[in-house]
């Protein structure tokens, strides 16, 4: 099998993940591996191209994109530099995995889609925790029917984590939890229980040295019949500090699924309740407690690579991601208004 050649823009802070699991997939023989890197920040370049062995360097996407023959890019950069990107791969017909958030707009997000679609190339959205172990368990329990047919849930993300420190544009925006983490819960909250009809949110800003709002609450009723309750907060002292699990709870007409504390995943059915550890697999590189994001980057890089390879669309397409930004959208109309929103209204 050949290898795909890979490009990576953006050598910050999440960076390091993506370039692990690049290196993890050549390694293993999943048949992809990153020759180029870019980096409009010199020192930063030279030091990751250095840890990566990596001799091919730019500072300059488009640089990049003329004098590499690349079967694929992996943005990682931030949101407000997606568009341009996303643009300049088309232009080149070069396939795209790009980082969440999509764009700052949505109106760029449809655009970046569009773009793609027009140059005939697949885009990748790395909407990554659908890709983790503990939530895809549970979605096996769902999809199973082994709690019949399912009708309330709750995805939960209640951290007092300083998520900051290590991204502090994330303080910046006026826009902040719903965004950033919201957009993964939301998105966690759609592929377990389907489209959704009306949503009504409502946020509170805690943490004053940041611009945003940093605790948010949403009601998702979906069009299958669930109705969902989807919450995150940066701002919750809890008796244990969970960052970053997702806590699960789906209940259906023929028993229930709970993913709780330290990834116990519990389904209980008539025959009573079954326990077991759903804990992510610590990669060599991984750093608690982030190991279970980091099995996820691994996860979904995999998945865009065999989806290149067969010609298939990626689980989250740039088409599919534009969704879940219908819902951070709706979320954010309601949360202003205090209206409920149908996510159709951000179409
Ligand atoms: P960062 O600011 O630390 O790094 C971004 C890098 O991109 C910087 O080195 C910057 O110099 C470079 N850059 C920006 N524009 C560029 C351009 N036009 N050309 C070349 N280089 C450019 O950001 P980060 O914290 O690593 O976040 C990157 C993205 O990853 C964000 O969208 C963030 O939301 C996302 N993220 C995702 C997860 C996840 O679990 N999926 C976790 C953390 C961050
Ligand atoms: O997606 C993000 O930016 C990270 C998270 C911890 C949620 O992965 O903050």
């Amino acid at each position: 099998m050949t290898e795909l050649r890979g490009g990576l823009i953006g050598c910050g802070f999440f960076a390091n993940n993506h370039l692990n699991a690049w290196r993890d997939l050549s390694a293993s023989g999943d048949g992809a591996a990153i020759v180029a890197l870019c980096d409009r920040d010199e020192a930063r370049l030279a030091s990751v191209a250095k840890a990566f062995g990596i001799g091919r360097t730019y500072t300059d996407a488009k640089a990049m994109f003329e004098a590499e023959a690349l079967d694929f890019v992996d943005i990682a950069t931030t949101a407000p530099t997606h568009r341009a990107l996303v643009e300049l791969a088309a232009a080149h017909k070069v396939p795209v995995i790009c980082q969440k958030p999509m764009a700052p707009t949505i109106a760029d997000g449809r655009a970046m889609v569009a773009a793609c679609e027009a140059a005939g190339v697949p885009m990748m959205v790395h909407e990554n925790f659908r890709w983790q172990k503990p939530i895809m368990a549970v979605e096996e329990i769902v999809r199973s029917g082994a709690i019949g047919k399912p009708f309330w849930g709750r995805v939960s993300f209640r951290s007092g984590y300083d998520v900051i420190s290590g991204q502090p544009y994330l303080a910046e925006g006026t826009r902040f939890i719903i965004e950033d983490l919201g957009v993964h819960v939301l998105d966690t909250a759609r592929f377990l229980f389907g489209e959704v009809s009306r949503l009504t949110a409502s946020t509170a800003q805690v943490n004053p040295t940041i611009k945003g709002e940093d605790v948010a609450t949403m009601l998702l009723v979906h069009e299958g019949g669930v109705t969902s309750v989807v919450d995150c907060s940066y701002s919750s002292r809890r008796a244990r500090e969970l960052f970053p699990e997702v806590l699960i709870d789906v209940e259906g007409s023929e028993g229930s699924v709970q993913l709780d504390a330290g990834y116990q995943l519990t389904l209980i059915t008539k025959d009573g309740p079954q326990t077991r550890d759903v804990s992510p697999t610590p990669l060599a590189w991984a750093e608690q407690p982030w190991h279970g994001v980091q099995e996820s980057v691994l996860n979904i890089e995999r998945h865009f690579i065999e989806t290149l390879r067969a010609g298939t669309e990626p689980a989250t397409s740039g088409a599919d991601n534009l969704k879940t930004f219908e819902l951070v959208e709706a979320a954010y109309l309601s949360a202003a208004t205090g209206r409920t929103v149908d996510p159709s209204e951000a179409r």
